[in-house]
């Protein structure tokens, strides 16, 4: 096979494309007939070019739109590279590769084909493609996009854009937008060890479960859809246009993070049009304005600042953030000048990450609240509650008016000196000052004043030491009655509840009531303990362990507004869930869930069960996760209840027990079998809990043929005999559902050890691990 060896110069600037020859311009015109080029054109359209484009103080090898005044760039290789210089050359080697040479620095490959490549060619689609002799493609830039996708581009699954760092510099950016093999677009920060999870996730296009290897792509009329593995079109993402002929079009992800479908009309000389956009805040993208960087709207444009007291860490780069220009003085060593100013930022949210609540209380207390509370730097204030928060700020931003979220008020607390005027330098002066006349003075009386000083300082010290720890626990003490509850009376709760008149439910642990709570504004769920029996548990472990129950805080977890711990009384205080339990909504509701809501319902309670495994302050097993106790809020997002209870029956959980614990069915073997309980003694019951859910049947079903009684065995003779379909009562796509009958096997397998982590669990069901075949080792435990 012969090759040719060609190479073509960069393109000067202000050079006239019209000197190329006739020759050359031909319609897909093929890099290996041709020689000294400065860039390649689809010229039969003249839309894109292939060549060296400027970038910095050089080049940068890129594919743009010739055909547009802004020649806008859509591909760039090796897109992290500093700017190429003038004696760059892209050469085509007679062994078929495609490099880059430059003088002084190593060859660079532009195209990793792994054949030797015949032919280059610009298509008139914008794609570079390289061809075998045999003209099959063997490396095309479509398959590997950076910012932009283009018309009939495939976005495959596992492929992600990623967004450019400016509109002039095409390396990476802080955004990407990610076809995820759940069938899921979703919209995420970007940076390196940033992983896929809703964490970091901010928009997507809420299609997981349209299936596997689904597509991304964009089609010549401007629309967004996405194709099943056998190329049929799934799911629209952008409504219906009316095709036409003269337009191109692209979608990017732009720099701001935002997700844009364009069009530009064919010869006019005018700018790209927006046709359609994600998402629509233009500061929804997370991160755009850093860590403690506020994200304010102006003119319909994103504008960071940061909160007073703070400075860009980089004013050219400020999704960096913010930092303090001077350094606080911790709770601990508070000294009487002081002072603190505040400042109220209205319409304005975070992400929460309270240490400490307070409920229904007006937006001044909030604010007094938080002044008073020297821990405290900063309040979120919404639905009169108020949530105390520490720095870092993340994800803070202004809301766009009638969301919802509109009426939220963000307080902000900027700590200063002697209000909001830093002391740093001044205090330096003085500083100076003092070792100057302590220079002179001690010249004068060297050793009398030595002996003084030394009784002198001796005695502070050990005065200030003992100020400075009694401060310390007085800190320690607000913080600890901040983050615990309300402590109600026993009567106070008989009043809130109507003489627990309305009974909600009844749990392993006791009965639940309805009430309220603040003249009628707040609904809550009282729960009476009925079986709190530990012999000599006193007052102050009760309240230990409502404190511990009370710090945890996640969207997956029911929480704890207070306790009540009246002689022989023991009643917690929860946030009332109007939507009732799990169980409830999978068996008794007219409309049964869907298997997407399924789904999304069983990663809520493992997100619920991950926060309480390795996310709190100190681990909590559950011990008892059943149907019963996960209850649905009125968005229909899961949340676990009962959590931490189980150790106030059962303080020491590595020690082996006499009864069982937990709900028949749901339980670990090791609880049978007197073996220590660890957290993969939830993931069982999360196994159970998972068929159960997804399979929308309950546990044991008598009503069900003999051999489907129980649903675990069923399962597992199902998985066994390839007949996993017949355990939905919908049609599902087969792949995902065999996948996440998997899922459920690995967790209920009999050797603790074997059972993955709940982060493995989640990771499995969002798809970004392969999940290997469960090793069935199941022994049929029947409860
Ligand atoms: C392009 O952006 C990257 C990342 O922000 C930066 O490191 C690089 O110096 C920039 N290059 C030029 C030529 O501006
Ligand atoms: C080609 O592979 C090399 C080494 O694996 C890598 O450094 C380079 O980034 C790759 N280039 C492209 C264009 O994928
Ligand atoms: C081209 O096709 C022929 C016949 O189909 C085959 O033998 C040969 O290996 C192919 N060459 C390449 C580079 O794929
Ligand atoms: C999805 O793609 C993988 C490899 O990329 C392949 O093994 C699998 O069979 C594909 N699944 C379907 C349903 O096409
Ligand atoms: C997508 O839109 C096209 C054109 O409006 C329509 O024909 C098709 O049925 C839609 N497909 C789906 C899956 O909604
Ligand atoms: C294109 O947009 C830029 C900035 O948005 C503006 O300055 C310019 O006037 C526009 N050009 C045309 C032809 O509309
Ligand atoms: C800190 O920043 C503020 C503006 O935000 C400025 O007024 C003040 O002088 C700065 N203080 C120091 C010590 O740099
Ligand atoms: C919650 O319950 C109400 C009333 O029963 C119902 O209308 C609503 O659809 C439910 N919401 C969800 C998300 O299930
Ligand atoms: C705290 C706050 O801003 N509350 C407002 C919520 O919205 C109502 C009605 O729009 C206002 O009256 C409140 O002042």
């Amino acid at each position: 096979m012969e090759f040719c060896h060609y190479k073509w110069e960069k393109r000067e600037s202000g050079e006239d494309d019209g000197n190329c020859s006739t020759e050359k311009l031909q319609h897909n015109p093929r890099l290996f007939s041709l020689s000294q080029w400065q860039l390649i054109l689809a010229l039969a359209i003249r839309i894109f070019a292939f060549g060296f484009f400027p970038f910095g103080d050089g080049y940068s090898i890129s594919i743009w739109f010739e055909g547009t005044p802004q020649k806008t760039v859509v591909w760039t290789a090796n897109r992290n590279d500093p700017p190429l210089s003038r004696n760059a050359n892209i050469v085509f080697t007679s062994d078929g590769r495609l490099v880059l040479q430059e003088l002084g620095n190593q060859e660079k490959s532009l195209a990793n084909a792994t054949q030797p490549a015949a032919v280059a060619s610009l298509l008139d689609s914008g794609n570079f493609v390289l061809y075998d002799s045999n003209s099959t493609i063997i490396w095309q830039s479509f398959d590997y996009p950076t910012d932009t996708l283009l018309p009939n581009q495939l976005l495959r699954v596992r492929r992600q854009l990623v967004s450019s760092s400016s509109e002039n510099n095409h390396s990476t950016g802080i955004f990407r937008i990610k076809m995820q093999n759940d069938g899921n677009i979703v919209l995420y920060q970007y940076a390196v060890g940033i992983p896929d999870t809703p964490d970091y996730a901010y928009w997507s296009a809420v299609t997981n479960f349209v299936g596997n290897n689904a597509t991304l792509t964009l089609d010549k009329n401007g629309r967004l859809y996405m194709l099943n593995s056998t190329g049929v079109v799934v799911k629209n993402i952008t409504n219906e246009v009316i095709p036409s002929d003269g337009k191109m079009y692209r979608a990017t992800i732009d720099n701001d993070g935002i997700f844009r479908l364009y069009s530009h009309d064919l010869g006019e000389s005018g700018n790209w049009s927006i046709e359609w956009y994600v998402p629509g805040d233009v500061c929804g993208p997370r991160g755009i304005c850093g860590i403690n960087g506020f994200c304010d709207i102006q003119n319909q444009q994103a504008f960071c600042t940061c909160p007073p007291g703070f400075v860009f860490i980089n004013q050219e780069q400020m999704n960096l953030g913010c930092s303090r220009n001077f350094t606080v003085e911790t709770c601990s060593s508070k000294n009487e000048h002081t002072k603190y100013a505040i400042q109220e930022f209205q319409n304005a949210i975070l992400e929460d990450t309270a240490y400490a609540l307070l409920f229904s209380v007006t937006k001044e207390e909030c604010n007094q609240a938080c002044l008073e509370d020297c821990n405290c730097e900063a309040a979120f204030y919404q639905n009169r509650e108020c949530r105390k928060q520490k720095f870092p700020l993340t994800f803070w931003r202004r809301t766009v008016q009638g969301d919802g979220y509109s009426n939220a008020t963000f307080v902000k607390f900027g700590i200063g000196i002697d209000g909001m005027v830093p002391k740093d330098i001044e205090s330096k002066k003085v500083l100076r000052m003092d070792i100057l006349i302590i220079g002179v003075a001690c010249l004068a009386f060297a050793s009398i004043l030595l002996a003084v000083f030394a009784i002198l300082i001796f005695r502070y010290r050990i005065w200030t030491y003992k100020r400075l720890s009694r401060e310390a626990a007085t800190d320690q003490g607000i913080l600890m009655e901040d983050v615990s509850l309300r402590a109600f009376t026993y009567s106070e709760l008989e009043v809130a509840t109507n003489g627990f008149a309305e009974q909600l439910g009844r749990g392993s642990f006791g009965t639940v009531f309805k009430g309220t709570l603040s003249n009628g504004q707040r609904t809550i769920a009282v729960k009476r303990l009925e079986k709190v029996v530990v012999e000599g548990e006193g007052e102050e472990e009760f309240r230990n362990e409502m404190r511990s129950i009370g710090r945890t805080h996640h969207k997956n977890l029911v929480r704890l507004l207070g306790y009540c711990h009246d002689s022989s009384n023991r009643l917690l205080v929860y946030e009332y869930m109007s939507n009732g339990t799990l169980a409830n909504y999978l068996f008794k509701s007219q409309v049964k869930p869907n298997w997407e809501v399924r789904i999304k319902i069983a990663l809520n309670i493992a997100r619920g069960i991950l926060y309480l495994h390795e996310e709190c302050e100190t681990q909590i097993i559950h011990c008892d996760i059943n149907p019963n106790n996960i209850l649905m809020d009125a968005n229909g997002c899961a949340k676990i209840s009962d959590f931490g209870l189980a150790k106030l029956l059962m303080p020491d959980h590595s020690k082996t027990l006499t009864g069982i614990r937990g709900t028949r069915g749901y339980v670990a073997p090791e609880w049978l079998k007197n073996l220590p309980i660890t957290v993969k003694a939830d993931v069982y019951s999360f196994g159970i809990v998972f068929f159960v859910n997804i399979c929308c049947r309950r546990n044991i079903d008598i009503n069900a043929p003999q051999d489907e009684v129980i649903l675990v065995d069923w399962v597992y003779d199902c998985f066994k005999s390839n007949q996993v379909h017949r355990l939905v009562p919908e049609e599902v796509d087969a792949e995902s559902l065999e996948r996440m009958v998997k899922i459920g096997l690995w967790c209920i397998e009999d050797d603790p050890a074997a059972r993955p982590s709940m982060k493995k669990v989640i990771q499995m069901l969002e798809g970004t691990v392969e999940i290997p075949i469960p090793p069935c080792a199941r022994s049929a435990v029947e409860n």
